[in-house]
C-alpha cells in the first residue's frame, strides 16, 4: 500500500501569502504568525511574497491571479472579517471562503484559507495569537504540508 503524504518541509518552496488591511491589527498578527511558521519550517525569505488587499473581499482576486500564474507552491490567504462590523457578515465571509476555495481548485495549486470569522473582536483576538493559537500560522503549517505533498505527487507519479 503507497501513502501519500506531506513532510513539514518547506525548503525549497515559495509562498505567496495574501493578506487584507481592513482589521489591520488582527491581520498583521496573523501575517506574523504565518511568517513565523514558515521561517520555523525551513522557508526560504526570498522566496516568500506578501501582497496587501483593502478588504477580505478583495484576497480572492490576488489568490486566483497568484495561484493562475503558477508562480508558488502554495498561495496563503490571512484576513479577518469581524460579526459585530457587518450587516453583510454572512454574505462577506462566503463569499471570500467561497473564492479562496475555487482559486485553489480552479488552479489545481494549494490556497489556503486563513480568513478569520469571528462573532466580535474578543475572538477575533482570540484567533490572532491570544488565546486559541494564530490562525496565520495554522494556515502556513497547512500551505507548508499541502505544497510538499503536491511536490510529492509531482515527482512520483
Ligand atoms: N473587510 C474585512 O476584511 N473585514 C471586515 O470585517 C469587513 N467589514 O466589516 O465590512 C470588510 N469590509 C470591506 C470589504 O472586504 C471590501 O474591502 C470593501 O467592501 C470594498 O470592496
Amino acid at each position: 500500500m503507497k501513502t501519500w503524504q506531506g513532510n513539514l518541509d518547506a525548503s525549497g518552496l515559495k509562498f505567496g501569502i495574501v493578506v487584507s488591511r481592513f482589521n489591520e491589527f488582527i491581520t498583521a498578527k496573523l501575517l506574523e504568525g504565518a511568517l513565523d511558521c514558515l521561517r520555523r519550517h525551513g522557508a526560504d525569505q526570498n522566496k516568500i511574497e506578501v501582497a496587501w488587499v483593502p478588504g477580505a473581499w478583495e484576497i480572492p482576486a490576488v489568490a486566483t491571479r497568484w495561484a493562475a500564474a503558477r508562480r508558488f507552491d502554495a498561495v496563503i490567504c490571512l484576513g479577518a472579517v469581524i460579526r459585530g462590523d457587518t450587516p453583510h457578515w454572512e454574505y462577506i465571509s462566503r463569499q471570500v471562503t467561497q473564492g479562496i476555495s475555487a482559486a485553489g481548485l480552479n488552479n489545481n495549486l494549494p490556497v489556503i484559507l486563513g480568513v478569520i470569522t469571528p462573532e466580535n473582536l474578543e475572538q477575533a483576538i482570540e484567533r490572532a495569537g491570544a488565546k486559541s493559537g494564530n490562525k496565520g500560522f495554522q494556515a502556513a503549517l497547512a500551505a507548508v504540508e499541502m505544497a510538499d505533498l503536491f511536490r510529492k505527487m509531482a515527482e512520483k507519479k
